[in-house]
């Protein structure tokens, strides 16, 4: 009889002790559909581990606003940090504030530096896992479909947010390497940039299309990127092919009514969901991988009546 009171006030001390661990997710920025569909899986996780996450981001995606959160994040000392840094770069030494306080950190959706942790290589090789999409690939799967829509002639341009982020740079370089591979006669235009903001998409494509009668496709590169080009295409009434990343309500309901032709849709809930277990496993004792890889789903006109389909669109 003892040893079974012990045993389970073993148990339960267990059980308060999980109980105690608080984790903060950091997203890009707090108002996007992806990061709010990434922190569902998050507190789904946490629920089924009995520990609590928070979140924490700033309104925009830009170093500049998310640095000043993570700084007030560490000096809350939570026992793991699960982060999407704004810029490959300029997130490394303000990370490495969190690691020398000893504070385990996870990076989600996009990486500091090269993206390959613990391999002893790199300056901002500290963080104990990456979890996200295969945003090579993902450029990859858009260069296919454009090809697929116009052919092999024509201009294209990738839509994108700003230089230094490692998911929207991997994919205009998947992009690129696929139009070369499979349509290159396709001639590529100069990147947009935006800086997450879909009205100056939408300009910046009726430009383009004003200096480039011949211009045939547009690939969003992420959410607003994409939505803003379907705006601007919509705006001019041009016959033009857009292949978008990312899965709001608004790019399906364009889809929905022939705007755009295709969008690859990130499984957010999933990185939040494995994010938080990483970052779980590791602070109760586990080796974790350094890297997890998350799907897609393609969402086209042919299947997004799909239940199936329609599961992965994101969350508002
Ligand atoms: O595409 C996602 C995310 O993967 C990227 O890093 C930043 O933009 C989004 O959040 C969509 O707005």
């Amino acid at each position: 009889m003892r040893k079974l009171i012990a045993l389970l006030v073993l148990v339960l001390g267990l059980a308060f002790a999980q109980s105690d661990i608080r984790l903060v997710l950091v997203p890009g920025l707090t108002t996007d559909a992806f990061y709010i569909t990434m922190n569902k899986g998050a507190q789904a996780a946490a629920e089924a581990l009995g520990i609590t996450v928070d979140f924490q981001g700033a309104p925009n995606f830009n170093p500049v606003e998310q640095i000043p959160v993570l700084d007030a994040v560490i000096a809350s000392r939570p026992d793991g940090i699960l982060i999407a840094p704004t810029d490959k770069v300029q997130l490394v030494e303000p990370l490495r504030k969190a690691f020398e306080a000893g504070i385990p950190i996870v990076t989600v959706d996009t990486f500091i530096d090269d993206g390959k942790y613990q391999d002893g290589a790199g300056d901002g090789d500290f963080p104990v896992s990456y979890v996200a999409s295969d945003n090579v690939a993902g450029g990859m799967i858009a260069a296919r479909a454009m090809c697929n829509a116009i052919g092999s002639t024509g201009s294209v341009y990738v839509s994108n947010v700003n230089p230094g982020i490692s998911t929207t740079d991997q994919r205009e370089e998947g992009f690129k390497a696929g139009i070369a591979e499979i349509c290159p006669d396709v001639h590529v235009l100069e990147t947009q940039f935006n800086e997450d903001d879909s009205s100056t998409a939408a300009a910046q494509f009726q430009a383009v299309l004003a200096s480039n009668p011949d211009l045939s496709g547009v690939f969003g590169a992420n959410l607003f990127s994409a939505l803003g080009a379907a705006n601007g295409v919509e705006a001019a009434g041009a016959d033009v092919t857009v292949i978008a990343f990312d899965a709001p309500q608004s790019i399906v309901d364009q889809i929905d009514s022939g705007l755009v032709d295709m969008t690859i849709a990130q499984h957010p809930f999933e990185i939040g969901y494995y994010g938080v277990v990483t970052a779980y496993a590791h602070i109760t004792g586990n080796p974790v991988p350094p890297h997890i890889g998350t799907g897609y789903t393609l969402m086209t006109k042919d299947n997004i009546a799909d239940p199936e389909v329609q599961k992965f669109i994101y969350s508002e």
